[in-house]
Order: structure tokens, then C-alpha cells, then sequence
């Protein structure tokens, strides 16, 4: 099977599909659109955004649902309803951090001065990373019952860019996130996936 990743030279929302890809050991087309080209492009894509994953030619937008799929595949995806709902939720609490820094990283930053800036930030930051850093405590380590999930896949490689975006590392202070980082991180096809992935364009 042939897959086409296509998104911007940056982790952002492809990375948890990169991730998954490089878990599963499937050999994918990195595709990575400029800024400077991306109005060109947009009108092609299903809903005018990225990442788009082409699977044998079929084109099929919206992340969270891909990164599913592979997981599913990898089988990182629960092993019934109720543990598959535990990790939609872990995974969906982090976008809502990531939403939250995003609208007001995009939004409302450039109108605020640096102090109040860090500020709002912080108290972002402090608010989910608190209770994600308690979350993967009480399950020994991971977002869900004590064992590897596709939460823990897509946490990881989504930080970066939201310590990009927020201007501060999200991980300071937190020992049991930074260890389940380095965990994910020695997983030796997604040691190997980081070691080989080009180096983002600044973003933000
Ligand atoms: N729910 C979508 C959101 C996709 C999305 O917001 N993509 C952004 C980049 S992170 C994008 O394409 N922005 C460019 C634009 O909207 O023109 C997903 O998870 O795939």
C-alpha cells in the first residue's frame, strides 16, 4: 500500500501520524508543504486544511481520525469500548489544551505585552498539564490503565510544538510526563522515526 502524509514542515498535527506510521514500521511519502505555497494548495485539500493522509490514492483529512485508524492497527487503541472512550478522552483533553493555546497564541498574543502574555500562558499551561501530570501518576505512568495507548503516543509528539507555542517548556516540573517522554520516545521505531525526521521550519 502506498501512504502520502501531506502537511506543513512542522510536528503540529501530523506528528501523532507520523508517529504511528513510524510505530507500525509503514514506509510513507513525508510530503511537506512551504508557507508561501500553501494558498495554492488549500482549495485542493477536502476541508481547505492539513494533514491530509493518502492511502493508496484515497484522501482522508481529519488527524484525530487517521492517528485512530493506525492505532486501531498498532493495536494501541484499547482492547474494548469502554478503555477505547478512556483514550478519545485523554486524547481529546489534550487538544483542548492545544486549542486553548492555539486561539490565543493566534489571537489574542500580539495584542497583549509580554508579561501578561506568559501570564495567560502559564495559567493555560498550569491548568491541563496539573492534571495530565496527575492522570499518568495514578495510571503508573500512562495516560490509561498503566499500559502503552495511542494517548501516550499522540502526547508526546504533539509537546514539542505546544512548547513551541506556548514559548515555555510544558514539561517542566512534571517527572512523570518527562519520563513517559523518554519512555515513548526509546519505543526503537520512534526513536529511529526522531533521529531521521527533518529538522521543522521555525513556526512560531
Ligand atoms: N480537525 C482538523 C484540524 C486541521 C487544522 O486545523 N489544520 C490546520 C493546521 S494545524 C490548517 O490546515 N491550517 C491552515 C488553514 O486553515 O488554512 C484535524 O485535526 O485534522
Amino acid at each position: 500500500m502506498s501512504y502520502k502524509l501531506t502537511y506543513f514542515d512542522v510536528p503540529g498535527l501530523a506528528e501523532p501520524i507520523r508517529f504511528l506510521m513510524a510505530y507500525l514500521d509503514i514506509d510513507f511519502e513525508d510530503n511537506r508543504i512551504g508557507y508561501q505555497t500553501w494558498s495554492a494548495v488549500k482549495p485542493s485539500m477536502p476541508f481547505g486544511k492539513v494533514p491530509i493522509l493518502e492511502i493508496d490514492g484515497q484522501v482522508l483529512n481529519q488527524s484525530s481520525a487517521i492517528t485512530r485508524y493506525l492505532a486501531r492497527k498498532a493495536g494501541l487503541a484499547g482492547i474494548d469500548d469502554w478503555e477505547s472512550m478512556l483514550i478519545d478522552i485523554a486524547v481529546d483533553n489534550v487538544h483542548d489544551f492545544r486549542h486553548e493555546i492555539a486561539v490565543y497564541v493566534f489571537t489574542e498574543r500580539k495584542n497583549c505585552d509580554a508579561e501578561s502574555n506568559s501570564s495567560k500562558i502559564k495559567e493555560i499551561t498550569k491548568f491541563y498539564m496539573e492534571k495530565f501530570e496527575s492522570i499518568v501518576t495514578i495510571n503508573k505512568g500512562f495516560f490509561v490503565n498503566g499500559k502503552l495507548t495511542w494517548a501516550d503516543l499522540f502526547f508526546v509528539a504533539i509537546s514539542d510544538t505546544l512548547s513551541d507555542m506556548a514559548k515555555i517548556d510544558i514539561l517542566e516540573g512534571r517527572p512523570n510526563l518527562q519520563t513517559l517522554k523518554t519512555q515513548v520516545l526509546s519505543i526503537p521505531q520512534i526513536k529511529t522515526w526522531v533521529a531521521k525526521r527533518p529538522e521543522p521550519s521555525v513556526l512560531f
